[in-house]
């Protein structure tokens, strides 16, 4: 009895090994259920190209991948029109039937202030979902003190480059983005130095027109065009064209009446060309299903929404 007494006395007595120290960064939620991250941020590994690249880095998200160009995010199981993703309060869908491009492959997340995701249905200001996530601005006020733009670039191997650039300027009666941004990528090769069909080349410039006569006051008009190719290592056939033209229109006024507190009003335009086929991005080899060359035009239906919203004080 002694002797163990003794002995645990020698092990209190023992200077304990100095831990290393471990810096975990993250973002922290606003509250249980909704999280807000910066775009704008440094990113492991590597900057997002697309709205999904993002987001497979926030817990509870996984990808489907869609080739080089996107991806299909899926929020715990649930993806497609259960997950609704928008972008300054604009819903631009994909115009694959195929799922090549989600509506997350015309996001550019630098593009935004924040990030907002919504984990689960416990709104329906966006629709009814399982999740909904925001590519969104903090204000549509111009602020003179924040960074005018940005700019970065990724290069890597198998002909890998992307490049985003973003500018600002205005003054305190309006002001003027401009964003562009480029990205290809040649054929990889496997760990058996087989060319992979996967190459891609897409690019898109979106510029915004504010007009900011008071404090209260925002009227925005946003334009944008984009475009890509991209081969499939998975399908049958390739995405020939992607071609996106998006328009919108929005004004927003707030402190209205003493009881009013914000009305918004907005009108846009979203249309997707879309050319799938299996000879042009690759050479054409008859198969069961698809004996001949062939091809299919799967055009987004213009979308054309005019949401209208107003909050009263309290709400
Ligand atoms: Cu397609």
């Amino acid at each position: 009895m002694l002797l163990s007494l003794s002995i645990a006395l020698a092990l209190s007595q023992t200077e304990a090994p100095p831990l290393e120290r471990i810096v975990v960064t993250g973002a922290r939620p606003l509250n249980t259920i909704e999280l807000v991250k910066d775009p704008k941020a440094p990113q492991q590994p590597l900057p997002a190209q697309d709205g999904a690249d993002y987001l497979k880095a926030i817990p509870g998200f996984n990808l489907i991948r869609k080739g080089g160009t996107s991806g299909d995010p899926v929020f715990r199981g649930a993806a497609g029109s259960r997950l609704t993703i928008s972008s300054d309060d604009q819903m631009v869908l994909g115009g694959c039937s195929g799922r090549m491009d989600p509506p997350t492959a015309y996001i550019n997340p630098q593009n935004y202030d924040q990030i907002r995701v919504i984990k689960g249905p416990q709104t329906v200001l966006y629709g009814p979902a399982a999740g909904t996530v925001l590519f969104e601005r903090k204000s549509y006020q111009f602020d003179p003190e924040a960074s005018p733009g940005q700019i970065s670039t990724v290069i890597g191997s198998f002909g890998r480059i992307d490049g985003n650039a973003d500018y600002l300027a205005g003054n305190d009666h309006g002001f003027w983005r401009i964003n562009a941004s480029y990205s290809e990528s040649d054929d990889y090769r496997d760990g058996n130095g087989t060319s992979i069909n996967s190459a891609y080349q897409r690019w898109g410039v979106d510029t915004q027109l504010g007009w900011t006569p008071d404090q209260d006051t925002v009227v925005l008009l946003t334009l944008g065009q984009s475009g890509a190719e991209a081969a499939y290592a998975d399908r049958m056939m390739d995405g020939a064209v992607f071609d996106r033209t998006s328009a919108s229109l929005r004004w927003r006024e707030s402190y209205l009446t003493n009881w009013l507190a914000e009305l918004d009003s907005q009108i846009y335009f979203g249309y997707v060309d879309h050319v799938m086929d299996n000879y042009s991005l690759r050479e054409f080899t008859p198969t069961m299903r698809m004996p001949n060359p062939i091809w299919a035009l799967t055009s987004g239906t213009p979308a054309l929404a005019a949401p209208s919203a107003f909050r009263t004080f309290g709400s």
